[in-house]
């Protein structure tokens, strides 16, 4: 006997639960006037490395940032980010390699959305689990670091369909390895035919402005001069 079409079922229910708990979420930052960027690559993409950049350089231009981060163990990558002077929560996965709209929800109990302006969620290292999990957020950022290879759009299609924007990581050690720039574009564009992509470098800051700026600056809390 086949306990598969039982598995699916499961499965697909999970995933329904998922879709709607996501549904909700999006509604409340829409009403607290958050945006929110989820962060999805494989381990050591330097996912922590562009967020915490990332949060330093927007609580500079006077924003409210914040950050929610998932590994499967440990606190360090939170460590790392509250090194920002911004709310940073660690959730933790145990064997979860992904995380689940209910886990944000929960890690958001005690935060006063009203308070932020952006809210920057790092998934676990993953370029598989993440894909199917709706967390919300307005915006998905695949990273791919041009120490990996250009051929990762090829061999994980799907987490490139399901972002909205490749950011190719680490280019200050692009020379060194070689990067094929040209493979690696023309290898998203195969999988996602439009896919904007933004280069860059959290060591040197290199593109970190043009990332910044491609972001809603009028946030309705931000305490930017109109
Ligand atoms: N040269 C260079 N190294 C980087 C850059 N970003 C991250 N790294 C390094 O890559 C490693 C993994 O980065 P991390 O941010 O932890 O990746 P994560 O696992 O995707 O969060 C660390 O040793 C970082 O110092 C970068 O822009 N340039
Ligand atoms: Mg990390």
């Amino acid at each position: 006997m086949s306990t598969q079409p039982r598995i699916i079922e499961v499965r697909q229910n999970i995933l329904k639960r998922n879709d709607e708990l996501a549904k909700e979420l999006r509604l409340r930052f829409q009403e607290a006037g958050v945006f929110v960027v989820s962060l999805v690559s494989s381990p050591g993409s330097g996912k922590t490395a562009f967020l915490e950049k990332t949060l330093t350089l927007l609580k500079e231009r006077q924003y409210r940032p914040a950050a929610l981060v998932g590994d499967l163990a440990t606190d360090n990558d939170a460590v790392r980010l509250a090194r920002s002077q911004t709310p940073v929560k660690q959730i933790t996965t145990g064997t979860l390699c992904h995380l689940e709209a209910a886990m944000i929800q929960t890690a958001l109990e005690d935060w006063n959305l009203e308070d932020l302006d952006f809210l920057f969620i790092e998934n676990v290292g993953n370029l598989v689990c993440p894909s199917s999990y709706d967390l919300g957020e307005n915006l998905r950022l695949v990273l791919l670091s041009v120490t990996e290879g250009e051929d990762k759009p090829l061999k994980y299609p799907t987490i490139f369909n399901s972002s909205d924007v490749a950011v190719v990581t680490k280019v200050d050690l692009a020379d060194a390895v070689e990067f094929d720039w040209k493979a690696a574009e023309t290898n998203i564009q195969a999988v996602r035919p439009g896919m904007p992509i933004l280069r860059v470098s959290a060591k040197t800051g290199q593109g970190m402005d043009e990332w910044l700026a491609s972001l809603p600056s009028g946030r309705r809390h931000s305490l930017e001069p109109e």
